[in-house]
């Protein structure tokens, strides 16, 4: 039986409508929960929301309403962004919720009991906005440390936690447990803040100051401090919204994904709350990057904050969550914009995988009477091993190393998927089944062909689901792979789709979004010289009396060529080395390539070169021509020939 996985993101607060940052960390959780459900775990993912505290009772009085309506109001609006988002958790919690509260209850008693907890007089410096004190060391020119916003000066009766105690056990632990804190640089961070003194913690409120929040169980003066009674939640949901045996089963928590502003609140006062109520620690709490927009801060006063029902509403769900996932690695902060987005719905989603499943029913259609044609053994070679293999670890090698919570590489799984994506439009191409078509001698061939780019839409189906489960059910529909997104899938093996299936063409996967309005006119040149990753300028189309002669044009010399080798140039996220076969040559280019392409998924793809350009030395290493590819600042598909053709042919 596989182990059970518990996955959870923060509990938002409820002082703002849900934005792009919130919707992030959702479907990161989403994906890896629907992941693991494909595979058999038993999964418990918890979403849900932070409904106490001052942030929270200013809202309601800005709102003019109470606190609770507040929150009545507001909880809509993210259980209806998760339905938008296809989000599949288990549970959503609101720290409202009577049994939660009980439970925070429960657990300040327990450690009052221990004599963990004390009352004292405290007098620092007091953040309104992170809700917490700081010491004097900690101040910087009268501003607060983490969010830059002015101090007060507070003197304040108060309950303490005594996690000063925990200061060197959980140093020991992170020393012990080297994924507890993920990404490493993140781990260093806590360890380089556990190196000065750690204070005991204030875990309550005079009601004087707050009043909405959690009573304390021995002292109805004052409310529970927010962070206390939210991340209490990982717990008390386990409790009364997870199957019997929540808390026996799930915890301790396979990952807490938490973004990097975060990461403090969970891996100090978290870990040292737990190591007081000795329970077990979660296994791994992964701090993500942080999401700007075209380079600034999102904030209201900026109104630059990305609505994510407006991007569902406009590009759909899963287009948005492959965005997110793809275009940034988890740990990595990253840069928001509607181009970017674009470009990767119209490169990646429109020309990689709807092209691919669009000529496979099309194909199907046309060639083979709408049914899934039947593969012959004797017409098996090289080429369909190449994708069995390709689509086999990605399944069962690939997707499962990228995905460890421990790692959470979503971008290299995406690349992953993508390059047997490349691999199915590339297989088209080479065997060229419009070819195959035209001669009856060749049916067992062709039906070969198609049965195996079938295929491979079948794994990619089962690759995707996680990150794009409409998408995934839409392409089982079109081929009738049938699939069960279920457990039952896990265990697919090549060759095993039956055949005579009528395949149904459906709407397009990824319509092209236009971009005409918004890119301006390229020249050829700047076309040309920015796939080789040299500058270029920024003149827009040529005017007429630019126009070239066919001498001019007759200059150029193109040809075609195989990518024989590709790999990475160092310290290069643009750049990939090609070593390109021109049939009695073979040639170095240095292409500007890197972002759209993984190198693996370029070798044997036919490529057309400009074989007469001047060498040019690119990061010291010599480019010994120029790749063809369409695209201006982006690159978005590589220039290639149908036809099976020599390298070294003249393209004129
Ligand atoms: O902190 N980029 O709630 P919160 C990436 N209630 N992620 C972002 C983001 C951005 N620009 N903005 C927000 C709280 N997030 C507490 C949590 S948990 C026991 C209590 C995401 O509404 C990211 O996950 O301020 C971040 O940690 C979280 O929203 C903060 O949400």
């Amino acid at each position: 039986m596989p182990a059970p996985v518990y996955i959870t993101t923060p509990i938002y607060y409820v002082n703002d409508i849900p934005h792009i940052g919130h919707a992030y960390t959702t479907i990161a959780a989403d994906v890896l929960a629907r992941f693991h459900r494909l595979r058999g775990h038993p999964v418990f993912f918890l979403t849900g929301l932070d409904e106490h505290g001052q942030k929270v009772q200013q809202a309601a009085a800005k709102a003019g309403i109470d606190p609770q309506t507040h929150c009545d109001q507001l909880a809509p609006r993210f259980i209806e962004l998760w339905k938008t988002l296809t989000i599949s958790h288990d549970a959503f919690i609101r720290t409202t919720d009577p049994t939660h509260q009980a439970i925070v209850q429960q657990c300040l008693q327990a450690l009052y009991d221990r004599g963990l907890i004390y009352q004292a007089e405290y007098t620092g410096w007091y953040c309104t906005f992170d809700e917490r004190f700081w010491t004097e060391k900690d101040v910087v020119r009268g501003l607060c440390p983490d969010c830059q916003r002015p101090v007060e000066r507070l003197s304040e009766r108060n309950y303490f936690f005594r996690m000063s105690r925990f200061h060197q056990p959980l140093l020991d632990y992170i020393h012990a447990h080297p994924t507890f804190i993920r990404p490493t640089t993140r781990s260093n961070e806590v360890v380089g803040f556990l190196q000065r003194p750690l204070e005991d913690l204030s875990i309550s409120r005079p009601k004087t100051r707050v009043s909405w929040g959690i009573e304390l169980p021995f002292d109805s003066d004052y409310v529970t401090y927010v962070w206390f009674d939210a991340l209490v939640n990982y717990l008390s949901a386990l409790d009364y919204l997870a199957p019997p045996e929540g808390r026996a089963t799930f915890w301790p928590a396979t990952v807490h994904l938490v973004g990097k502003d975060i990461l403090t609140t969970h891996a100090v006062y978290w870990s040292t709350i737990l190591m007081a109520l000795n329970l077990p620690l979660p296994r791994t709490i992964f701090a993500h990057g942080w999401w700007t927009v075209e380079g600034e801060k999102m904030s209201k006063s900026r109104g630059n904050v990305v609505d994510p029902f407006a991007m569902v509403k406009e590009f759909g769900a899963d287009a948005f969550r492959y965005f997110l996932l793809r275009e940034v690695p988890f740990g990595h902060d990253g840069d928001f914009s509607r181009e970017s987005l674009i470009s990767r719905i119209n490169s990646d989603l429109a020309n990689g995988l709807g092209n691919l499943v669009s000529r496979t029913v099309t194909m199907i259609q046309r060639f083979a009477k709408g049914r899934i044609p039947a593969p012959v053994t004797a017409e098996t070679g090289q080429l369909e091993a190449e994708l069995q293999q390709a689509a086999t670890t990605l399944l069962q090698e690939k997707l499962p190393t990228h995905l460890e919570t421990t790692r959470l590489e979503f971008h290299r799984a995406l690349e992953a998927i993508w390059g047997v994506v490349q691999l199915g439009n590339q297989y088209i191409d080479r065997t060229a089944p419009w070819v195959l078509a035209k001669d009856p001698g060749r049916q067992a061939r062709l039906n070969t062909v198609l049965y195996h780019t079938v295929e491979t839409l079948r794994f990619l189906s089962l690759a995707i689901a996680p990150f794009m489960p409409t998408t995934a059910h839409a392409i089982n529909a079109q081929l009738r792979l049938g699939l069960t997104f279920s457990h039952a899938d896990d265990t697919v093996r090549w060759g095993e789709l039956p055949p005579g299936q009528p395949v149904e063409k459906g709407a397009a996967l990824f319509p092209r979004i236009s971009t005409e309005a918004q890119i301006p006119t390229t020249s050829s040149k700047e076309a040309l010289s920015s796939h080789t990753g040299q500058p270029h300028s920024t003149a827009s189309a040529p005017p007429h009396d630019s126009l070239i002669t066919i001498e001019d044009f007759q200059r150029i010399h193109l040809k075609v060529g195989t990518i024989l080798q590709a790999e990475r140039v160092p310290k290069s996220h643009k750049l990939l080395k090609l070593q390109v076969d021109l049939g009695t040559e073979q040639r170095q280019i240095i292409a500007g390539i890197g972002k759209q392409y993984a190198p693996e998924t370029l070798i044997g793809r036919t490529v057309v070169i400009v074989a007469n350009l001047k060498p040019a030395k690119l990061m010291g290493l010599e480019s010994q021509g120029m790749v063809l590819a369409a695209g201006d600042e982006e690159v978005k598909g590589l220039v290639t020939i149908q036809e099976p053709v020599e390298p070294g042919t003249q393209v004129k």
